[in-house]
């Protein structure tokens, strides 16, 4: 599209141009999303690429709510994924007009008849409106364009009334600090307004605003209907949160925009640098990124075998993986990494609420009334051969299936299962029971009070309070005899030397 519509120069032009970060680009995968101006027919068409993983889903969701209408692209060789389901819930939920289309139609293995199907299951659309397309190739993209500008309405919105612009994205920038990705629903921006952030109270000054074509082009202001970015004096991104509302003082409004949450992490992890030397490097490191990323939580945690580190939360699995990469690369840290757990609420006997990120954080039983640990909604995508081997590994996990449907020819299981027992190994293992056809989405629920007891493990008769664990009491002792058979690898039985424990 961006090549088609000239917003980019052909010889500018190379595969996945928006997937900026080293890391995007080697996982092949979006992290981070990207607004683009473009023209087509005389129409300024202001497009959102997005992350499809569940980790992003708020990010992903504020976007939706910035715009209109939403492409939805699906793999005519793989069909419809557990995902795709989830996006499309977001997408309905903020009413947008969905324009179903089929790519990679080139590939020998696209089946365009089934996933069709699949489509027009799910969204109860024409046959004629899934467009068929090949990014590759450029084959049906025009068309693309084509059905935006004709099915998609334009933005509405004040020009004249108090401004109030979404905030879907926000990241820090070394050298010219926290940057915003906005939609101007009423209103206007202009450079040098003094601007305040409604949900967060924060006041800032609006040193640039401009469109985004994808690079940055600065204007004289921005307005209402309008997608671009704002250049700030803000320090930290934890002043602008994601969902926030923008006002300006020239024009203040004081309702905020709907829809504005504090995300949350609810998977959490130790990191320690090898060298007990690093640990002010690594806290900094972590402060730094917390800047442009105020979804990370962190706290210091020391551990008698690990020594000096940094407890983080995160929003799930692939979030802790980014950040855990970004460290070891853009920083140089070596990081001895725990595994990751989730967190507990503890209701203790006086009434009070605990909430505890760490097991070793759990109070004496005397005082505990009840534990409560996360559960999760999920969704897994299979062709129906694997069904029953899905429903086993579910129920493996202490899930329970909660319904079963058919989008066309494949299932789609719909279960209940405590997180914890999801963080370790359950994609590799849906992958490995269904010859790699299942696919997983999921979104927390709630909290649910569990027979969960804390595994302590003790070496020559002391106790190491970093392997300290929870555990369903009825899982506790397999879980015990796997940390114990891992580290009898590492530690020699006569020879036990705690640095060397990785
Ligand atoms: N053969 C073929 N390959 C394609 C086509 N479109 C995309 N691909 C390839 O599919 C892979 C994924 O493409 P992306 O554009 O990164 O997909 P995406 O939907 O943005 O993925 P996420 O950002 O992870 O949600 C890349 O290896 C592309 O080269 C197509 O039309 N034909
Ligand atoms: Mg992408």
């Amino acid at each position: 599209m961006m090549e088609m519509t000239g917003t980019v120069q052909k010889r500018d032009m190379k595969s996945q141009l928006l997937d900026s970060m080293d890391l995007e680009r080697e996982k092949g995968i979006t992290i981070k999303l990207a607004p683009v101006r473009m023209q087509h027919n005389g129409v300024d068409l202001n497009l959102i690429d997005t992350p499809g993983h569940v980790d992003f889903s708020y990010e992903v969701s504020r976007s939706l709510e910035a715009c209109e209408g939403a492409i939805l692209v699906v793999d005519a060789s793989q069909g419809i994924q557990a995902q795709t389901l989830a996006n499309v819930y977001l997408a309905l939920a903020a009413d947008l007009t969905i324009i179903p289309v089929l790519n990679k139609i080139d590939l020998p293995a696209a089946d365009v008849p089934r996933v069709s199907a699949e489509i027009i299951n799910l969204l109860g659309c024409d046959e004629s409106d899934i467009l068929q397309i090949s990014a590759k190739t450029g084959l049906g993209v025009e068309k693309v364009l084509d059905a935006v500008v004709e099915k998609v309405t334009p933005p509405s919105g004040d020009p004249a009334a108090p401004t109030r612009a979404l905030i879907f994205d926000s990241y820090y920038d070394d050298y010219r600090g926290v940057i915003l990705y906005t939609r101007v629903v009423d209103g206007s921006i202009k450079k040098g307004d003094t601007i305040q952030m409604l949900a967060t109270s924060a006041d800032g000054l609006a040193l640039e605003v401009g469109s985004l074509n994808p690079t940055m082009k600065a204007n004289a202001e921005m307005t209402t209907g309008e997608i671009g970015y704002i250049v700030t004096n803000l320090k930290t991104t934890r002043d602008a949160k994601v969902g926030d509302t923008v006002t300006t003082k020239r024009t203040h409004a004081d309702a905020m925009l709907p829809g504005y949450q504090n995300v949350k992490p609810f998977v959490y992890a130790g990191f320690f640098p090898v060298s007990n030397e690093d640990y002010q490097e690594l806290k900094d490191a972590v402060e730094k990124l917390s800047l442009s990323d105020s979804a990370l939580q962190f706290e210091p945690e020391n551990s008698p075998v690990l020594g000096f580190g940094v407890r983080i939360g995160f929003l799930g699995l692939l979030h802790m993986d980014i950040v855990r990469e970004r460290l070891e690369r853009e920083y140089s840290l070596d990081l001895v990494v725990t595994n990751p757990s989730t967190d507990y609420q503890v209701m203790l006997t006086d009434g009070t609420q605990l909430d505890i990120k760490s097991a070793s954080d759990l109070p004496d039983v005397i005082r505990i009334n009840e534990i409560r640990e996360p559960w999760i909604q999920g969704e897994i995508i299979v062709p129906k051969e694997y069904i029953g081997a899905v429903i086993q590994l579910i129920v493996n996990k202490r899930g329970q299936q909660k319904n079963l449907s058919y989008i066309d020819e494949r299932a789609l299981i719909a279960f209940e299962a405590p997180l914890a027992n999801l963080l370790t190994d359950f994609y590799d293992q849906l992958k490995s029971v269904t010859s790699g056809y299942g696919s997983f989405n999921y979104e927390l629920d709630t909290y649910i009070a569990e027979d969960l007891v804390r595994v302590d493990f003790y070496v020559a008769g002391e106790m190491i309070d970093a392997l300290s664990v929870m555990a369903h009491r009825s899982e506790s002792q397999r879980l015990g005899r796997e940390v114990v058979d891992k580290l009898k690898d590492v530690i020699p039985r006569q020879n036990f030397r705690p640095k060397r424990l990785r």
